[in-house]
């Protein structure tokens, strides 16, 4: 890490259940792999509502900068805490045994306007991790740029595999 690297957590992963975790765990991996700290949680939007309130209206002035959120079912999650926080929320359609995850996506997706969350496919978790480094790197600090240097050289390699593929 550099020296500009935050040290604090910057994203806020969290999910409805422990039971999500072998499909979220891949944002946590993506976070890793561009040094990005973060913190996980099981925050349920059903079972621990006031909890969840509170976690979304504290994110921002803890130092958070982005939620991914993902749930499966009634996956209410992403869009409850994007009502309560300003920052961006990305939602991440966990797949249950029932529907396929289309429960899960449409109720994540079908926002009202003026409440965003942003939403990967079903299980696309490990986007919504790169989806998260992509805003972190938008800033105008030293770390948002050294962040874009390593998102063209992340890019550079999907090529590479891509050509490696087809050849
Ligand atoms: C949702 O219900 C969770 O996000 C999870 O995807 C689903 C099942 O939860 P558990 O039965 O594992 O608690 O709220």
């Amino acid at each position: 890490m550099s020296e500009q690297t935050p040290q604090a957590p910057l994203v806020g992963l969290v999910m409805g259940s422990d039971s999500d975790w072998p499909t979220m765990k891949a944002a946590a991996e993506a976070l890793d792999e561009f040094g990005i700290p973060f913190e996980a949680d099981v925050v349920s939007a059903h079972r621990m509502a006031s909890e969840m309130i509170d976690y979304g209206k504290s994110a921002h002035e803890r130092g958070l900068r982005v939620i991914i959120a993902g749930a499966g079912g009634a996956a209410h999650l992403p869009g409850m805490l994007a009502s309560v926080t300003p920052l961006p929320v990305i939602g991440v359609p966990v797949p249950l045994k029932h529907l396929d995850g289309m429960d899960s996506l449409l109720s994540i997706v079908q926002m009202p306007a003026g409440v965003p969350v942003a939403a990967v496919s079903v299980g696309g978790a490990r986007n919504a991790g790169l989806l998260a480094v992509r805003t972190l790197a938008s800033g105008d600090s030293e770390f948002a740029a050294g962040l874009r240097e390593k998102l063209l050289t992340f890019q550079e390699e999907l090529a590479a595999q891509a050509h490696a593929k087809g050849s």
